[in-house]
């Protein structure tokens, strides 16, 4: 059973101007496509299922000389799939506030919805390098928010992800990201990206989360 690269919700133009077509081609099209082709030969002849995010939760369970390669392309494969469905067109769906129990959650974690802004743009602004700014829910049940580094995933669990939590909303901070529309300006791409956040899934994941 191989795993598949996803299709996008929504065409490549959509997330304009704060991502621009050319970066959903490359990063879509090109860089998660790669992690899904290296995810399938890395797994070649083990018998891990086809659900990414178990894999990535059981990574002690894979052969040493193959785990780095299945950590990294695992990882990219079910963080980007996890990211693509949370994006939107600005006004139509994408931006705004979370409202309903999402936003009950944020308030009682963070005390408002400005101050979770600010924690979750703070872990993606300094993730040093490459990585992931995540919105998750903890054990306790209660949200939190962290980063990892490179492809790594708060499901892997420690020592991978030092915020082990049920992801339900991330942000890529690699370069690839955002390089074509903000150049070095990470925070810009931070702030400008809250115009596509599409709350309306993020809630839909915060539901299957808890
Ligand atoms: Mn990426």
């Amino acid at each position: 059973m191989a795993f598949v690269l996803p299709d996008l919700p929504y065409d490549h133009a959509s997330l304009q101007p704060v991502v621009g077509t050319q970066t959903m081609q490359i990063h879509h099209g090109k860089h998660h496509a790669a992690y899904v082709t290296n995810l399938n030969a890395a797994v070649e002849g083990l018998n891990v299922g086809d659900d990414v995010n178990t894999l990535i939760g059981d990574l002690g369970a894979i052969p040493e000389s193959k785990r780095g390669a299945v950590r990294n392309n695992a990882g990219g494969h079910a963080n980007h799939s996890l990211f693509w469905p949370c994006l939107a067109a600005k006004g139509s769906g994408g931006g705004g506030q979370p409202s309903g129990e999402l936003a009950a959650a944020i308030d009682s974690a963070f005390e408002s919805f400005d101050a979770f802004k600010a924690a979750f743009a703070k872990a993606g602004a300094t993730r040093f390098g490459s990585g992931w700014a995540w919105l998750g829910v903890g054990d306790d049940g209660k949200l939190c928010v962290c980063s990892t580094a490179n492809q790594d995933n708060p499901l892997m669990g420690r020592p991978y992800a030092d915020c082990p939590c049920k992801p339900i909303l991330g942000l890529d901070v690699w370069e690839h990201a955002y390089y074509l529309d903000f150049q070095n300006r990470r925070p810009d791409y931070i702030a400008a990206w809250w115009d596509i956040v599409n709350w309306d899934q993020v809630a839909s994941n915060y539901a299957s989360a808890k």
